[in-house]
């Protein structure tokens, strides 16, 4: 794993066979590729990157240059976490973190699809403030509203069921950095507890997943890390090293 995320000039580290996950520490999309990983227990290494100054041999695993991009044999990966998470799934079968059943997996593809204007309201309100328009703030309440039915009509702990899957790892990204949104002067987003308090009640049961424990980071840390990036300056490696990641997998890849 590199602790500190690699710039341009840096050499990409040697591939020790596992899967490899180029990553941001504070991006919502990598953390929902670790968070998969992590619950299907399989090994990987991760690999961070500063996406100001990128290192060149990111293209070649992901055109764009964006993170997630998943090594899944040296030299060759996939990139973009809705089309990366699916194949640890499909590949590893224990434990499924899909439905069984295709119309709710169908579903499932439409919450985190419902949920995308909210994400932005995120976005938006995050980085771009004076762009901030009352609709978006609007919007990031009907998707919390949306997610809290989605939750009371299901009658289960998780969006998955009784145990978290990659629907709820999926959304859960974004729901761990709104918690930071009052933190930076931006009390409208705040989740008030007495009208989401069962939305409120899955977000804590989603910090006590192990897989997202091994990963989690305060509100207060992503506060810090929003407020540098708006500023220009983003404070890729402001963790302590202890704080950096990760679970450690339990057993190796098949
Ligand atoms: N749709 C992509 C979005 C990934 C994405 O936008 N990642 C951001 C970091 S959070 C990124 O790599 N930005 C760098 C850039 O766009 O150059 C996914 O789901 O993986």
């Amino acid at each position: 794993m590199s602790e500190k995320h690699l710039q341009t000039g840096d050499a990409l580290p040697q591939y020790n066979g596992k899967l490899r996950v180029f990553a941001m520490r504070f991006c919502p999309y990598a953390e929902r590729t670790v968070l998969v990983l992590n619950a299907k227990n399989v090994q990987y290494d991760l690999v961070f990157i500063n996406l100001d100054h990128k290192p060149e041999w990111i293209f070649n695993f992901s055109p764009k240059g964006t993170v997630p991009a998943l090594e899944y044999e040296q030299g060759k990966a996939i990139f973009d976490s809705n089309i990366i998470n699916v194949y640890p799934d499909e590949q590893y079968p224990e434990p499924a973190l899909q439905a069984a059943d295709p119309l709710r997996r169908a579903q499932d593809k439409l919450i985190v699809e419902n949920f995308t204007a909210a994400q932005s309201a995120y976005y938006t309100a995050a980085f771009n403030a004076p762009a901030l328009q009352p609709t978006m703030v609007e919007n990031y309440h009907k998707g919390l509203e949306y997610l809290q039915k989605e939750l009371e009509s299901r009658g289960t702990p998780f969006l998955n069921g009784d145990s978290a899957g990659l629907v709820d790892f999926t959304l859960w990204p974004f729901l761990e950095r709104f918690e930071a949104l009052p933190l930076i002067g931006k009390p409208e987003f705040a989740i008030d507890r007495t009208k989401y308090a069962l939305l409120a009640t899955y977000i804590e049961a989603m910090k006590n997943v192990p897989a997202v424990k091994a990963y989690y980071l305060t509100a207060d840390t992503h506060a810090k890390f929003i407020e540098s990036r708006a500023k220009g300056d983003p404070n890729y490696n402001m963790l302590d090293t202890s704080e950096v990641c990760c679970m450690r997998p339990r057993k190796k890849k098949e």
